[in-house]
C-alpha cells in the first residue's frame, strides 16, 4: 500500500495546545466505525466530563426535589427503581461536536466529529416525580444539579442546568439509572442522571442530586454563559443551545491511513453506510456526494423517535482520489450546511462530513 502524502489533513493550521490535549485525553470520543452498531456499546459511547467524575456511593445517594413545590421529596435509589420504568434508545451528541474543524478554532474540548453515541436508557419519567412533589403554579423552571464541582472561566460552581416546566414535563424526559441494560457506569453519571432526548448532551445532567423548582429563569454558568451561540464575544449572551441540529456521519469504507485517517478502498462496488440524527425526530433524508455529485441514500428502519437512523448507498468505486460527503435533512426541513458557521464557543457545527478516499 502506498504512502499517500496528499491524504495528510488540511486541518490543524492552528497548533493544538496542552490544555486541549488534556481535555481530549479525558473526554474520549466514539469511533466512526462504531456507527455500525444500532446500539453503541457503553465503552464506545463518547464522554464529556467538565470537572472530575465524582465518587458517589449508590447506597447513600439521595435525590432531593424541592424549592417551589407543595411537598419536597427525597428518593433513594431503591425507591426510584420501584417507580414505573421505561427503556428508550436515545442518541446523544455533545454540542461542541465539530468544534476543532472551525477556523480559527475555539479553544475547548477539541472534538472533530466523534462526540456521539446511541444507547438504550432505562429509568422513570421525570414527570411522575415532579407530580409527587407538586409544582406550584408560578414555577418557571426546574434546576438540575450534579454532584460534580469545579471552576470554569474563573467561576466556581456545581454543574447545573435548567429546563422550562414545559420541557421538563415531556414524557420522554427521564431520570435514568441503566444504560444498555446495565447500571450506569461512573463516567456516565452513576447512579442516576437526567436524560433529555432530542437536546444536545449538556442538558442531560449526570450524577444528579438535586432538582429545584424556581420562579425565575436560572442564571447558572452552564446555562447563561456556556452553551450559547454567539457570533462575536461582545454579543452577550447569544442564543441558548438546545436541540441537536441534523447530522449524518458515515462508517469509513476500506482501511485507514494510521495518521490522517484517510481511507484506502479497493475498486468495485462499495456499500456506503452511516447514521443520521436530529433533535427534530427521525431523519427523513440523507444525501451522499461523491466528488460533489449528490444522490439520495436509502433510509433504514426508524429505531425510535430520538434515536439515529441508518442509511446506505452503493458506490461503484473507480481508481483515483475521491471526496465523499453526506448530509441529513431533518423532519423540520433543516439540511446540514456544506460549510461551518463559526461561533465563539464552537457550538453546533454540523457542516456536512468530508472523507478523502484513495481507490486502488
Ligand atoms: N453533572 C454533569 N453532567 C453533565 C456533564 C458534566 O460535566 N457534569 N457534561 C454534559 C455534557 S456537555 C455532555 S455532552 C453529556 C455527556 O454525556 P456522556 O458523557 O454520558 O456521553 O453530559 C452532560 N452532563
Ligand atoms: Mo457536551
Amino acid at each position: 500500500m502506498t504512502q499517500d502524502v496528499a491524504m495528510r489533513s488540511e486541518a490543524g493550521a492552528e497548533p493544538f495546545g496542552l490544555d486541549e490535549l488534556r481535555l481530549a485525553g479525558r473526554n474520549r470520543g466514539s469511533l466512526p466505525e462504531a456507527l455500525r452498531y444500532d446500539v453503541t456499546p457503553v465503552g464506545l459511547h463518547y464522554l464529556l466530563i467538565h470537572f472530575d467524575v465524582p465518587y458517589v456511593d449508590p447506597a447513600s445517594w439521595r435525590l432531593s426535589v424541592g424549592g417551589n413545590v407543595e411537598r419536597p421529596v427525597e428518593l433513594g435509589l431503591d425507591k426510584l427503581r420501584a417507580l414505573p420504568a421505561a427503556t428508550i434508545p436515545v442518541t446523544l451528541e455533545c454540542a461542541g461536536n465539530g468544534r476543532a474543524l472551525l477556523e480559527p478554532r475555539p479553544v475547548s474540548q477539541p472534538w472533530l466529529e466523534e462526540a456521539f453515541g446511541n444507547a438504550e436508557w432505562t429509568g422513570t419519567p421525570l414527570r411522575g416525580v415532579l407530580e409527587r412533589a407538586g409544582l406550584r403554579p408560578d414555577t418557571a423552571e426546574l434546576v438540575f444539579t450534579g454532584a460534580d464541582r469545579g471552576v470554569q472561566d474563573g467561576v466556581a460552581h456545581s454543574y447545573a442546568r435548567s429546563l422550562t416546566v414545559q420541557e421538563a414535563l415531556r414524557e420522554e424526559v427521564m431520570l435514568v439509572y441503566a444504560m444498555n441494560g446495565r447500571p450506569l457506569e461512573p463516567q456516565h453519571g452513576a447512579p442516576v442522571r437526567l436524560l433529555v432526548p432530542g437536546w444536545y448532551g449538556m442538558a442531560s445532567v449526570k450524577w444528579l442530586t438535586d432538582i429545584e423548582a424556581v420562579t425565575e429563569p436560572f442564571d447558572g454558568y452552564q446555562q447563561q454563559i456556556a452553551y450559547r451561540y454567539q457570533d462575536d464575544p461582545d454579543d452577550t449572551p447569544g442564543e441558548p443551545v438546545s436541540r441537536m441540529r441534523p447530522r449524518s456521519l458515515m462508517v469509513p469504507p476500506g482501511v485507514p491511513d494510521f495518521q490522517t485517517r484517510g481511507r484506502f478502498v479497493s475498486a468495485g462496488p462499495v456499500e456506503l453506510t452511516g447514521r443520521a440524527w436530529s433533535g427534530a425526530g427521525p431523519v427523513q433524508r440523507v444525501e451522499v456526494a461523491i466528488d460533489g455529485r449528490w444522490q439520495d441514500a436509502t433510509m433504514h428502519e426508524v429505531l425510535g423517535d430520538y434515536a439515529w437512523r441508518g442509511w446506505s448507498l452503493r458506490w461503484d468505486a473507480t481508481p483515483g482520489r475521491h471526496e465523499l460527503r453526506c448530509r441529513a435533512t431533518d423532519a423540520a426541513g433543516e439540511t446540514q450546511p456544506l460549510e461551518p458557521h463559526w461561533n465563539v464557543q464552537g457550538m453546533g457545527n454540523n457542516a456536512a462530513q468530508r472523507l478523502p478516499v484513495l481507490v486502488e
